[in-house]
């Protein structure tokens, strides 16, 4: 059965002990920062903060925290592979579930309109890196925005950062869903401004729907009924016609003018650097409805570092692999696929069974020609089929003793880039250079001069008739 809200996932967490209760009081000025951070680096559990400083409401961190999680969310096994993972993801979301509209539910046990809602009373001020502007409240606030040619519905995850107490800038980029139906807004509506609901705390796989990519239609809530494997049950909201998810946290209600940007940022990015000042829209919120005793959930964008994962990676980079991996699958060879969320999405590392000469450059190519992914990728790296493309020990190991640098290293210039691409300086960042290595075994080099290459000593045949009986040699490993 699916999980019904955060709530019953939260408890499943803890249950799994993957998730800590922190009761001590803790400052959100620096402290959620610290522990998030921290929490990041070890591989920890999902966090909920019952005592924030000067404020009554608990914050949750960190429910798609690691593999683990993801998989608990999609109610699989822990101990399931990332490849499983991936295999699942596919086959589940080839069949979205539409969702079901129902009259009320628990994200309504409060409703304030107008006057009486007020940002600062509901989320606690959380600055989640030292040089941030401001609080961003929004960093999984889930925005759900109509189509205003098609009227089916989106969901992303854009971020937002407090103004006043009823107004956040919204930061969406060129190449989201949420952009564009502003744009298609502002063709059809000159000078109206468009209704945008936020979602905070749905059960898990809204979430995982708003941050990973999908073709629409239909919308990003019928793909989480895919991933949940039920409907999910949608409530309208209080100001405008959008549908929302009945047991969300809480749902802001509000507009936004596509001519009005207001500067946002500093922010620390999800390649690890500070990503500066720029412009954004501004939410104007006309409602907020919640449940009593609302949690509110955040996470704190970034690099993995150490031993870690970073939530934002599992959600949005991901979802990248998902789209790559359905689109390369198809393509004969094709072995595996990964977008290591420690690459900030940039490589794409691909294992292929060589069937015939030219293929790795192919493969780079159907890869950067992709309107949907193609940009987003600077690196391609292709390996044979036996090395472990989510193992970064042997694709580095395939780097180092298959390359010649003049022979399997490509490079496109002039490119479309990459705005937090820190690769380049600033004025330099439109233009991308894809850079694709083929890290498989030369054999036709090899074939030319009527050799071959030699073959692995790894004796696989040995080792597993060796771990079959291991009890007998009486080492534990
Ligand atoms: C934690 C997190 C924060 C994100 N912040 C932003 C953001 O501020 N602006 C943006 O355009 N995309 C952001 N993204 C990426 C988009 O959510 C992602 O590309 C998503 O697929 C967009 O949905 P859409 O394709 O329906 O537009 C973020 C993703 C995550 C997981
Ligand atoms: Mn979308």
């Amino acid at each position: 059965m699916a999980y019904k809200d955060l709530r019953e996932f939260i408890a499943l967490l803890e249950k799994e002990g993957l998730l800590a209760r922190v009761k001590a009081e803790v400052d959100p000025e620096w402290e959620i920062n610290g522990v998030t951070k921290n929490l990041q680096e070890a591989a920890g559990p999902a966090v909920l903060f019952e005592n924030v400083k000067g404020h009554n409401v608990s914050i949750v961190c960190g429910i798609i925290g690691t593999p683990k999680h993801l998989a608990l969310a999609l109610e699989m096994d822990a101990s399931v592979s990332e490849k499983e993972i991936t295999e699942e993801w596919i086959r589940r979301t080839e069949h979205p579930i539409p969702p079901k509209l129902v009259k009320t539910g628990p994200c309504k046990e409060k409703i304030l309109v107008g006057g009486k809602a007020d940002l600062n009373a509901i989320f606690p001020p959380v600055k989640w890196h030292k040089e941030d502007r401001a609080p961003f409240i929004g960093t999984l606030g889930l925005q759900v925005t109509r189509d205003p040619e098609t009227g089916v519905q989106n969901t992303g995850i854009y971020r937002m950062m407090v103004r006043t107490k009823n107004e956040t800038s919204l930061l969406m980029c060129p190449h989201t869903h949420g952009l564009q139906h502003l744009q298609r807004w502002q063709r059809s509506y000159p000078g109206k401004p468009m209704p945008v609901a936020v979602v905070f705390g749905p059960e898990p796989c809204y979430l995982l729907a708003a941050g990973a990519r999908f073709r629409h239609p239909p919308a990003e809530d019928a793909y989480a009924g895919a991933l949940r494997q039920e409907p999910l049950e949608l409530v309208k909201c209080e100001t405008c016609d959008l549908e929302v998810p009945a047991t969300s946290e809480i749902i802001l209600e509000g507009e936004v003018y596509p001519e009005e940007l207001e500067p946002d940022g500093p922010f620390g990015e999800y390649t690890g650097f500070q990503g500066g000042a720029q412009h954004a829209n501004v939410f104007h919120l006309k409602a907020i409805t919640h449940r009593n005793n609302p949690i509110f959930q955040g996470t704190r964008e970034g690099a993995p570092k150490g031993r870690g994962w970073v939530e934002s990676g599992l959600l949005w980079i991901k979802g990248e692999e998902y789209l790559l991996y359905k689109a390369l699958k198809k393509v004969d060879g094709v072995v595996d696929v990964s977008v290591p969320i420690w690459s900030s999405g940039f490589h794409a590392i691909v294992s292929i069974r060589t069937l015939r000469r030219g293929q790795p450059l192919e493969i780079m190519q159907k890869i950067w020609s992709d309107p949907e992914f193609g940009s987003l990728i600077k690196h391609v790296i292709v390996v044979d089929e036996g090395v472990d493309v989510r193992n970064p020990k042997e694709v580095e190991w395939a780097i180092a003793n298959l390359v010649q640098g003049d022979r399997d290293i490509l490079v496109i210039p002039r490119c479309l880039g990459e705005s937090l691409d820190v690769s380049q300086s600033y004025s330099k960042r439109d233009w991308l250079a894809h850079t694709g290595i083929d890290a498989t075994m030369p054999i036709y080099e090899y074939e030319a001069e009527g050799t071959e290459p030699p073959p692995l000593c790894d004796d696989p045949d040995i080792k597993a008739k060796v771990v079959a009986q291991w009890q007998k040699y009486g080492i534990n490993i």
